[in-house]
């Protein structure tokens, strides 16, 4: 059997962490032993091209991680694991996309796997960590409607897989979610 393609839906705050487990998932799927097509989507990617045109309202973050969505769900087509790498704040907006990728494909093919990923992080830890100096500018109120301090983060309630990223290295870290990948049959 050739690969599928799933998506493996990194949600958290800023400073969680989930580029840089992306980065090293990424890394863990393409080589040997694995060896397998993988792509990450990101805020670098993404933000600066596809959706540049929007914003942190609500309503922008909504089409953002719609768009996203759409745009992970192509890759699997392709038979590529899409990884992508958003704060998603919203729980719709995270079932939105999940709803996307369960849907049955044309032609009565079954969906898209849909792995979400909370990469949970206390805001206080996230906070000190602030590698970008952004959590700081938001209590300044220079950044307005900052996910964790002006603006809300509503937690996963059945992530598929769990990850406290203050007490998991980010190689535990992929261990785990190629675990979980390897015992569901996906790889
Ligand atoms: C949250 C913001 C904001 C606001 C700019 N709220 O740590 P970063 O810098 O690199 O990651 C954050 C990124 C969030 O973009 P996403 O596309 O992941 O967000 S969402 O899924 O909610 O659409 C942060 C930066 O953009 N950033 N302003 N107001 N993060």
């Amino acid at each position: 059997r050739g690969q599928q393609g799933i998506t493996i839906w990194l949600t958290g705050l800023s400073a969680s962490g989930k580029s840089t487990i992306a980065v090293a998932l990424e890394q863990a799927l393409l080589r040997k032993p694995l060896g397998l097509n993988a792509y990450r989507l990101d805020g670098d990617n993404v933000r600066f091209g596809l959706n540049k045109d929007l914003g942190f309202s609500p309503k922008d973050r909504e089409e953002n991680i719609r768009r996203i969505a759409e745009v992970a769900k192509l890759f699997a087509d392709s038979c590529t694991i899409a990884i992508t790498s958003f704060i998603s704040p919203y729980r719709a907006d995270r079932d939105l996309a999940r709803k996307l990728h369960e849907a049955e494909r044309p032609g009565g093919e079954p969906g898209v796997p849909f792995i979400e990923v909370w990469i949970d992080v206390p805001v206080e830890v996230a906070e000190q960590r602030d590698p970008k100096g952004l959590y700081k500018k938001a209590r300044e109120g220079k950044i307005p409607e900052f996910t964790g301090i002006s603006a809300p983060y509503e937690e996963p309630l059945k992530p598929e897989i769990h990850i406290h990223s203050d007490k998991t290295s980010v190689e535990d870290a992929v261990k785990i979610i190629v675990k979980y990948l390897e015992g569901k049959g996906y790889l």
